[in-house]
């Protein structure tokens, strides 16, 4: 018969093999499949306060948020006024481009009322820029997340550049929530 010590020390050692089984398993699937969102303050919001930090507003000198979120975004979410066409104001987050990634996925959560409010990411580069990739939403007046994936051109640019668009209306006070944005390498 096995000893009591000996066999409890085969037991711990066979529990401690299968957390680090598991753990290893679990970070290979976040590492494999997406990485870090690359955006700061993606949901508007820190501590339970609405925060507009690391974040650029344009043409909107009334920011203002809304308090309403999806799902796992917290209490938040960021407010944005129609404008009449050409739309002017929407806000925006500039980051460096990460080396040695090449594929991104690009996601936001938005809520409102009429078609053509938008998320775009652009590419910046020293002497001019280019879209990478635009998402339109569509009128469904509650929460919906919208996903898109896209790849750098080569030469890839210097920085990326995040915008949130509202739509272009005649309507007044018509508004669109964004929240949860995220930008992340796929790798
Ligand atoms: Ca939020």
């Amino acid at each position: 018969m096995m000893p009591y010590g000996k066999k409890t020390g085969f037991i711990v050692l066979f529990v401690l093999g299968m957390t680090l089984l598991t753990c290893r398993t679990q970070t290979g699937v976040l590492n494999t499949v997406y990485g870090d969102n690359l955006l700061q303050n993606p949901s508007f919001e820190e501590n339970g306060n609405s925060s507009s930090a690391f974040w650029k507003i344009h043409n909107y000198p009334g920011f203002q948020f809304a308090k309403d979120a999806p799902e796992g975004g917290g209490e938040w979410s960021v407010s944005l006024p129609s404008s009449w066409a050409p739309p002017t104001v929407y806000i925006s987050q500039t980051i460096p481009t990460p080396p040695n990634m090449r594929d991104f996925q690009f996601s936001f959560w938005a809520n409102n009322q009429v078609t053509g409010s938008y998320g775009k990411v652009i590419g910046i580069y020293p002497d001019t820029t280019q879209t990478l990739v635009e998402v339109r939403t569509t009128a469904e007046e509650k929460w919906k997340q919208y996903v898109r994936a896209f790849q750098l051109p080569t030469p890839a640019p210097d920085s990326l550049r995040v915008e949130l668009w509202a739509a272009p209306t005649e309507i007044a006070r018509i508004i669109t929530l964004y929240d949860v944005v995220a930008l992340r390498g796929v790798e």
